[in-house]
């Protein structure tokens, strides 16, 4: 049986990513390829509770480098009990935020660069890695205003615009750093403009015919 495919999606807060999750979903039931959904921190029990901590606002202040290894923490558990068995079994994953927000947020947001991610990822991850990434890419003040419009920030969104300057730059370097598995799609216009580039991104990385 072939694996089932991997595909990720990542950007800063509010461009569209649980919006565009399920017009993917869609298109890939379309080309008779259902998917399984998830999300980063998140996907488990343990990982639901690990995201619980690294986002309400009693733990302000939290290390840097305690925030890398719990997004990991619960990235192992993912992979262990949902992710890597799904691929196996031949199902498609679909999953909002994965190893990229990692490099993006922790790696370029909170400076701790790229080298001990990298570490984490092979271990982590062995030679896994998402066959596509979709990041959805808009100014910053785009992202924050469509999402402040929905709730109350939480831990990391509080932080100031510069911090998500880093993080929108980081995921744009690193779409150059990997154009074979990363696409990167203008996030900032219309919707039915995303989504035909999704649609057009889908197809070049050969994921719907
Ligand atoms: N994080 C991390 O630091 N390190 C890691 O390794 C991982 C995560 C995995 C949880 O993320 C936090 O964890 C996140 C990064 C960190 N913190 N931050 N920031 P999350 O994915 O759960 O939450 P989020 O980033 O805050 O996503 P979001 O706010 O839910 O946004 P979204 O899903 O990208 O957007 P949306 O809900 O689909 O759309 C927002 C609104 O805009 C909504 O009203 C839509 O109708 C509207 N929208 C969408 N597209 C358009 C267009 N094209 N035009 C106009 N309006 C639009």
């Amino acid at each position: 049986m072939s694996k089932g495919k991997f595909i990720t999606l990542e950007g800063i807060e509010g461009v569209g990513k649980t919006t565009n999750r399920e017009y993917i979903r869609e298109l890939l039931l379309k080309n008779g390829k259902p998917c399984i959904e998830t999300r980063e921190p998140g996907g488990t029990p343990l990982g639901e509770a690990l995201r619980e901590m690294l986002l309400e606002h009693k733990h302000e202040g939290m290390s840097a480098d305690a925030e890398l290894l719990m997004m990991f923490a619960a990235r192992a558990e993912h992979l262990h009990k949902v992710i890597i068995p799904a691929l196996n079994a031949g199902t498609n994953v679909l999953c909002d935020r994965f190893t990229e927000a990692t490099y993006a947020y922790q790696g370029g947001g909170r400076e701790l660069g790229m080298e001990k991610i990298a570490d984490l990822e092979n271990w982590v991850q062995g030679d896994l890695r998402p066959d596509l990434t979709v990041v959805l890419d808009a100014p910053v003040d785009i992202g924050r205003e469509r999402a402040g419009k929905r709730s109350a920030p939480d831990r990391i969104e509080k932080e100031k615009n510069d911090f998500f300057d880093k993080v929108r730059n980081t995921y744009l370097e690193q779409a150059k750093q990997h154009p074979e598995r990363i696409a990167v799609v203008d996030a900032s216009v219309e919707l039915e403009q995303v989504q035909q580039q999704i649609y057009d991104v889908l197809l070049n990385y050969r994921i719907i015919e």
